[in-house]
């Protein structure tokens, strides 16, 4: 029941915030940290809570509900039909039965990718595997769509995985660093989310950057928000997308041009580089990878190239490698060739030099507190049995259409399993998967699909069986701020009750339990309500918080404060600087990799024999790039959005921000709009041989002409009645879906190439945000 009005404070990926409510209608919200920089993801609140796009009960699609058994209806273009709560769980639990009986349990696919809702209670994909540990078993997934190439190449390379790794301290890139490189990177728009809630001190740091004087250079085939933030600050140098290791290559061979690497620390600190040097001078290869050689491949002048191997030797420099290009065919060579570069130049390990891979992201460089760090729900019950397999998480189309191949993924020979049930909770993957269509075709094929969510996203609308979830405003959870940093600790205290029949993940998991003969709710809960849990985790991070010297109120006490914890600042952690005991000392403190050093030559990767993630860094032509491009194609971009967290926020009125002609807009050059008579705001039509979607121009210089932009976590809106296009623009319907390269099998997105005309068929109505028909 409405009552006064109050000011709760929670959080969310895009950080702390307060909402104003009276318990039952949220007014408004805005962050809750003083920050100069205004977050727009902080204004959605009211929507998210209130949008017609919720799911509202639990739904069934109708020709699985007349024969669950054998189910009839295609996915995706079925009635729904409303169920209670208790016919819903019913039907899962006999099916769910039935299906791990008869298959086992790696024919229940569980992995659920995904950025659900921050909380470390209400983890969505969490509880779906905990309750799957308690049954028996799932199949989960390895990796993520973010950084699959770049995490699995790092180990070899570097001993850790760099991406999720603090970076050497702020102040010090401030206070050393003459040159900041950031190389597909984008900080603007990413630093606006964390996994767990964002600190929101990234931005500022980029503030200071940009009044510091120092030189900024963005390698980016598109003039980002970042660009456009660093002003007359930075300049901007715009690649063919996917070419980046040539612009490297042709870097590093002037370097050796001008006798300007750094031998010293090539033979202290890696291994080789020999190897390397003759495939960079062309003796391998009868190749020379020179200014020139790259400026043919990448389209920057070989001047220019020249002229960065000069600014990058002479100063000491940071290179900063956002993610973009190695979501991309042969994505692992990009950052190993970043680090190849890094190491002639003979930076890494010094205040202000070397490399980064994690500035762009969840605010990494801000410097760890002193902390007392929550705990969170584990995603196994007591002697259950966790994922019996695993399929790298980009590979699920090629599991679902090739049960038992086999594959090669890091080295190992592997089989994908029969998947019978999928069951997805916290991630939109009808979003993030690439090749929509080809998608769809597969997801057919399991005998039972369960969707998690909040509201009905393409994924939902393509179940069998659609569970209403509430959001985390509908609930109570706790958070920590920053990745790394672990700032503060904040609160996120129940807001409004839950919307129509939304219930908790972690209560439609407890009552699947009870069914369960070896569960029990008692068993998932271990006893304890959602509080209690809080509790426990609070009074960990208050263990954990004694070691550090900070000490935390007592939890009754910290809950009816409605106020977060800033942890204390550590001196000695904001001096920070990575690999800098390697580089003192490489013999006493030695890299996780084979041979404790950069590996620029890796003997296991040799071992693997893949001809697309070759022993050492390589320049290699990806399927589908400028370089074979048919007349009139365009490389697709689909770089991450400013006003979403990917699909999350799409239904929200921060689309207002963005949408063109009501669609997701299109970012094309004047060149390659004007050669197809497009102009400003009109709906374009974008096809390949993989599928086609409408979306609305925005015509810019701040595009390199031969790409077009168009964000990725548009909601798919596939029209049968009209061809099967997509009516919003969802960018994942042109990509292709490749691996990365056997190594990593990461997400490949930015590799493709698509056509684009204006659009002149008749009138389609936006239909992504509706419900679908239901009775
Ligand atoms: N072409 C292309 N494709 C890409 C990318 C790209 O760059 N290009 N980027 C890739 C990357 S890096 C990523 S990380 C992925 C992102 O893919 P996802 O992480 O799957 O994307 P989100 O939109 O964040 O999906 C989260 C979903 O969880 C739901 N949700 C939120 N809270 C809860 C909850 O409490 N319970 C339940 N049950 N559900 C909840 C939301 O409504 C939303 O639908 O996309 C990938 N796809
Ligand atoms: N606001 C907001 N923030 C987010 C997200 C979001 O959806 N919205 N997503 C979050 C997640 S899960 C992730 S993984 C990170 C993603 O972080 P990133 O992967 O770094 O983000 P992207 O936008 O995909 O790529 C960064 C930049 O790389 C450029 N780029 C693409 N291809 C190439 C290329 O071939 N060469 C070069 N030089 N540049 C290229 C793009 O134009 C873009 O400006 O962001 C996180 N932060
Ligand atoms: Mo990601």
């Amino acid at each position: 029941m409405a009552s006064e009005k109050k000011t709760v404070l929670t959080a969310a990926h895009w950080g702390p915030m307060l909402v104003e409510t009276d318990g039952d209608t949220v007014f408004s919200s805005r962050g809750a940290l003083a920050t100069p920089f205004e977050n727009s993801l902080q204004t959605a609140v009211r929507d998210q809570v209130h949008s017609k796009t919720r799911v509202r009960f639990p739904m069934v699609r109708k020709g699985f509900l007349t024969s669950p058994d054998n189910p009839r209806g295609v996915r995706g273009q079925d009635e729904f039909v409303r169920v209670s709560w208790d016919e819903a769980l019913d039907l899962i639990h006999a099916q769910h039965k039935r299906i791990r009986e008869s298959y086992g349990p790696a024919s229940i696919f569980a992995g659920s990718y995904g950025w659900r809702s921050n909380g470390v209670l209400h983890k969505a994909a969490t509880l779906l595997q905990r309750y799957m540990s308690l049954a028996g078993g799932y199949t989960g997934h390895l990796g993520d769509y973010s950084t699959g190439a770049a995490q699995a190449i790092m180990p070899y390379v570097v001993g850790g995985n760099e991406v999720y790794q603090q970076q050497t301290s702020w102040p010090l890139v401030l206070e050393h660093s003459d040159v900041v490189v950031l190389w597909s990177a984008n900080p603007l728009n990413t630093l606006k989310i964390a996994w767990n809630a964002s600190d929101e001190q990234g931005i500022p740091y980029f503030d200071a950057l940009r009044k510091s004087g120092k030189r900024l250079i963005c390698i980016d085939p598109m003039r980002s928000e970042t660009v456009d933030f660093l002003g007359d600050a930075a300049e901007w140098i715009a690649p063919h997308m996917g070419t980046d290791v040539a612009l490297m290559l042709g870097i590093a061979h002037t370097l050796v041009e001008n006798g300007w690497q750094d031998s010293d620390f090539l033979d202290h600190c890696t291994q080789g580089y020999e190897i390397f040097a003759a495939y960079l001078s062309g003796d391998s290869d009868g190749t020379p990878k020179t200014a020139e050689w790259a400026a043919e491949i990448c389209g920057v002048p070989a001047a220019k190239i020249r002229e960065l191997a000069a600014i990058f030797h002479h100063n000491t420099t940071m290179l900063m490698g956002g993610w973009g290009m190695q979501r991309q065919q042969f994505g692992e060579q990009k950052h190993w060739m970043m680090v190849t570069l890094a190491a002639m130049l003979g930076q890494i390990g010094t205040p202000g030099g070397g490399f980064g891979l994690s500035y762009h992201f969840a605010n990494g460089g801000n410097p760890t507190r002193r902390a007392a760090v929550l705990a969170s729900m584990q995603g196994s019950v007591q002697d259950g049995i966790d994922a019996v397999d695993k399929i790298p998480v980009a590979r699920i189309v090629e599991a679902l259409e090739n049960p038992g191949a086999p594959y090669q993924h890091n080295g190992m020979d592997r089989h994908f399993p029969d998947i019978r049930f999928v069951w997805w909770a916290g991630g939109a993957n009808f979003t993030h998967h690439q090749d929509t269509n080809r998608l769809i075709r597969a997801w057919q094929k399991p005998e039972l699909v369960v969707i998690s969510e909040c509201y009905w996203t393409a994924a939902a609308k393509h179940a069998d069986i659609v569970l209403p979830a509430t959001t985390s405003f509908e609930r109570n959870d706790l958070t920590m701020t920053g990745d790394y940093s672990n700032q503060h600790l904040v609160p996120m205290k129940q807001v409004v009750t839950p919307r129509d029949e939304a219930r908790d993940d972690f209560e439609v998991f407890a009552d699947l339990s009870e069914r369960w003969e070896t569960g029990g709710r008692q068993r998932f809960t271990e006893g304890k309500s959602d509080l209690q849990w809080l509790e426990t985790f609070y009074n960990i991070a208050a263990q954990r918080g004694a070691s550090q010297q900070v000490t935390l109120p007592p939890f009754a006490s910290f809950w009816q404060a409605n106020q977060l914890i800033e942890m204390p600042e550590s001196e000695q952690n904001a001096q920070f600087v990575r690999f800098a005991d390697f580089r003192r000392d490489p013999q006493a403190h030695p890299l996780k990799t084979a041979s404790g050093k950069i590996e620029i030559y890796s003997a296991r990767i040799a071992s693997f024999g893949y001809a697309d993630c070759p022993a050492h860094p390589m320049w290699l032509e990806p399927d589908e790039w400028h370089g074979n491009a048919e007349p009139e194609q365009l490389q697709v971009l689909s770089a991450h959005p400013a006003h979403r967290l990917h699909s999350q926020l799409s239904y929200s009125h921060l689309r207002e921000q963005y949408a063109v002609a009501g669609r997701e807009p299109i970012t094309l050059h004047p060149q390659d709009a004007a050669a197809r008579g497009i102009q400003e705001g009109d709906v374009v039509r974008v096809w390949n041989q993989r599928g086609q979607v409408l979306a609305g121009a925005t015509i810019s210089d701040g595009i390199r002409p031969g790409v077009l932009c168009i964000h990725e976590g548009g909601w798919p809106d596939l029209d049968p009645q009209a061809g099967g296009i997509c009516k919003n623009g969802a960018v994942n319907v042109l990509t292709k879906d490749l691996p990365s390269s056997r190594l990593g099998n990461g997400c490949a997105g930015n590799t493709a190439l698509a056509w684009v005309e204006k659009y002149t068929g008749p009138a389609l109505t936006l239909t992504a945000f509706d419900p679908p028909p239901s009775s």
